[in-house]
């Protein structure tokens, strides 16, 4: 009986974390280094939701700032401008890309300047309760214009 229990238990612990670990995924994150003499970078990544409901990201936090917002890019009179969201919306059974051009995370006020090749954490708050941390690595400014790199 009390093997029982102790297995019943090892079963629903593991079988309640996976349920929220497949849910929401993040993937590919980086943040950019800090442009010498600012103290704001952006943010990106795949946001990847596996649940059969829509979820929102509602805010981001990480011990490096405390303004940090979402954002968007979009045309206006012909010039490309971006603006804060309130949250940005995640399908069920699909993924939003956060990339330079589209939704993206501002940082503001860095104490510090990031660094290429550390990571800062970030902890995501989604609109069904949940929050994810992830670490994210922090990315050179020289950027590759062409990459022949391949995945294997
Ligand atoms: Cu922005």
């Amino acid at each position: 009986m009390k093997n029982n229990f102790i297995l019943t238990f090892l079963l629903s612990v593991l079988f309640s974390s996976s349920v929220l670990a497949s849910e929401i995924s993040i993937s590919e994150q980086y943040v950019r280094e800090t442009i010498p003499g600012t103290t704001i970078s952006s943010a990106y990544m795949l946001i990847k939701n596996t649940g059969d409901k829509d979820v929102a990201l509602k805010s981001i936090t990480s011990p490096v700032s405390a303004r940090i917002e979402l954002h968007e890019h979009l045309m206006a009179d012909g010039m490309m401008q971006m603006q804060q969201v309130e949250s940005i919306i995640v399908k069920a059974n699909d993924k939003t890309v956060l990339q330079p051009h589209g939704y993206h995370v501002m940082i503001f006020n860095l104490d510090e300047p990031l660094m290429a090749g550390s990571s800062i954490d970030m902890a995501l708050k989604f609109d069904n309760g949940k929050t994810v941390n992830i670490k994210v690595p922090v990315q050179g400014l020289k950027k590759k214009t062409h990459s022949h790199s391949h995945n294997h």
